[in-house]
């Protein structure tokens, strides 16, 4: 397991083996049928291009009404509870002291991509946040704390976590584009990104 870092950005490739993807994947199952995949709309009522759900007390969601971590999901149902083994990644990296509250699951399928942009609908961004990646390539490209300026990019592969904490926590990020069908993980392609974050 190669340890990199990239700007405060710790990358820890293949922290994750085929088995132990293969083991999330099966376990995110039953998460996506009792809290399905939806599409966000921006404040502004643009639909983003990437699917997503959450486990977790909190979720997060963004129609007209704002960006925000709420405990229901738009549908109306509970968010399912974050399966052990993906907590146990948190309690080895991010913290043993305070479990995330929130799982945010990203889907990706041909095409997705996302913007720059901050993460900072949480309340404490000393906490740091943790992302899971599973399934297709992905090119993520890091900008700095404030708009503009130099950025890099690397190719995040399926099995990689990635810790932002420290500076990097409230650096620009985004994800340019993915290479469909590059993995086998998912039997219909594309990418699944788990972020465990402390929302409250
Ligand atoms: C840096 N997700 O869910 S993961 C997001 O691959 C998000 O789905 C991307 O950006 C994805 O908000 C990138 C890496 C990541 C996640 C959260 C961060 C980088 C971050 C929070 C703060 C700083
Ligand atoms: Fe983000």
């Amino acid at each position: 397991m190669a340890r990199l870092l990239l700007r405060d950005f710790d990358i820890r490739k293949a922290y994750l083996d085929g088995h132990a993807q293969a083991q999330l994947v099966d376990m995110l199952r039953p998460i996506l049928k009792s809290a399905p995949l939806f599409r966000p709309t921006t404040a502004s009522g643009k639909e983003m291009s990437v699917r997503m759900t959450s486990a977790g007390s909190l979720g997060w969601v963004s129609d007209k009404a704002g960006y925000r971590y709420q405990d229901l999901h738009p549908k109306g149902m509970s968010w399912p509870a974050i399966p052990d083994p993906i907590l146990d990644i948190w309690r080895d990296l991010a913290s043993s002291e305070r479990d995330p509250d929130c799982c945010l699951i990203n889907y990706y399928g041909e095409g997705t991509r996302m913007g720059l942009h901050q993460d900072k609908d949480e309340a404490d961004f000393s906490w740091p946040v943790l992302s899971v990646s599973l399934g297709d390539d992905a090119l993520f490209r890091i900008g700095n704390t404030t708009r503009g300026g130099k950025t890099e990019s690397i190719w995040l592969n399926s099995g990689d976590v990635v810790i932002m904490g420290g500076p990097a926590r409230l650096a620009y990020h985004g994800i340019d584009r993915i290479r469909f069908s590059s993995s086998r993980l998912l039997p219909k392609g594309g990418r699944i990104n788990l972020t465990l974050r402390v929302a409250r």
